[in-house]
C-alpha cells in the first residue's frame, strides 16, 4: 500500500481542488461568451462547456476519492486498502470528453455536412479507443503490462495525429485570415497537450514499483494536462469562432451597440 508524506498528500489534494475550480470557472465563461459568436459556431462552444462540466464533476469525485483513500497514521498518509484511490473516474471522464474535444475542432471548421460527419466519427472513435486501451495499463502496478497497453493505445493516438495533419490540415489551409492562424495554433496546442498524457503515463517506468514520488507526479501531470487540453483549448476554440464570426460579418459586443446607435 502506498504511503505519502504530508506535503506530497497535500500537493495532490490542492492540485485537484485547483483543477476543479478551473473547470467550474471555464464552464461559466463558455456559457457566458456563447452568444458572442455566430449561431453556426455555438455548437462548438456548447461542446466546450460540456467538456469542462463533465471534467469538473469528475474532478469533484476524484478529489473525494483521494481524500477518502488515505488515513493519517504516525505522521504520514497511508492508503486504506478497502478504499483505494479510484483512477476510473479519470478514464471515464476522458472517454466522454476526448471525443467531444475532437468534435469541437471539426465543428468550428464549419465544413460540409458529409465531411463533418466522417471526420467527427473517425476522430471520436479513435479517441475513445485510445482511452479504453490505456486504462488496463494505468491501473496495473506491473510496468510490463503498462507498456503493452500503452503501446496499443498509441496506435489510435497516431491515427488522430495523422488525420490532424493530413485531412484536417487541408481543411485548415482553405480557411482565411486570423482564423487560419488560430486553427494552425490550436492544432499544435492539441498535439502538445495530448502528447503530454503519454509522457505522464510513462513516469512509472522510472521506478520498479510505484513510489510516492511517482504517484504524486502522475496526478499532478494529468491535472496540468487537463487544464491545458480542456480550459486552454476551449478558450482557443472561442477565439477561432469569434474571428470567423467577425470575418463573416457577424457583429459582436460593442460593435453591435455601435451599429444600433
Ligand atoms: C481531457 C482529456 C484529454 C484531452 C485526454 C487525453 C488523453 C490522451 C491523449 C491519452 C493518451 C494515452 C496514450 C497515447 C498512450 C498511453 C495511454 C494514454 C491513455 C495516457
Amino acid at each position: 500500500m502506498s504511503e505519502l508524506s504530508v506535503s506530497e498528500y497535500e500537493l495532490v489534494y490542492n492540485a485537484f481542488s485547483f483543477t476543479f475550480a478551473a473547470m467550474f470557472a471555464s464552464f461559466l465563461y463558455f456559457v457566458l461568451v456563447r452568444n458572442q459568436v455566430a449561431p453556426k459556431y455555438r455548437g462548438a462552444l456548447t461542446m466546450s462547456a460540456l467538456v469542462v462540466a463533465i471534467a469538473g464533476y469528475h474532478y469533484f469525485r476524484i478529489f473525494e476519492s483521494w481524500s477518502g483513500a488515505f488515513a493519517f497514521v504516525d505522521g504520514s498518509y497511508v492508503e486504506i486498502e478497502s478504499a483505494s484511490f479510484n483512477d476510473a473516474y479519470r478514464y471515464i471522464d476522458w472517454l466522454l470528453t476526448v471525443p467531444l474535444l475532437v468534435a469541437e475542432l471539426v465543428a468550428v471548421l464549419a465544413l460540409t455536412r458529409k465531411q463533418t460527419t466522417s471526420l467527427t466519427f473517425r476522430l471520436a472513435a479513435a479517441a475513445a479507443l485510445m482511452v479504453v486501451l490505456g486504462y488496463p495499463g494505468e491501473i496495473s502496478d506491473d510496468n510490463g503490462t503498462r507498456a503493452l497497453w500503452g503501446t496499443l493505445s498509441t496506435i489510435p493516438f497516431l491515427y488522430i495525429v495523422y488525420v490532424l495533419f493530413t485531412e484536417l490540415g487541408a481543411a485548415i489551409q482553405k480557411q482565411t485570415g486570423e482564423a487560419k492562424t488560430l486553427l494552425t495554433n490550436i492544432r499544435l496546442l492539441l498535439l502538445a497537450t495530448w502528447g503530454f498524457y503519454p509522457i505522464v503515463y510513462m513516469i512509472p517506468f522510472l521506478a520498479d514499483e510505484p513510489t510516492s514520488t511517482v504517484i504524486v507526479a502522475v496526478q499532478l501531470g494529468y491535472c496540468i494536462a487537463d487544464v491545458a487540453a480542456k480550459c486552454g483549448y476551449g478558450v482557443m476554440i472561442y477565439s477561432i469562432a469569434r474571428a470567423k464570426s467577425e470575418a463573416e460579418g457577424y457583429l459582436v459586443g460593442s460593435e453591435l451597440s455601435a451599429a444600433a446607435a
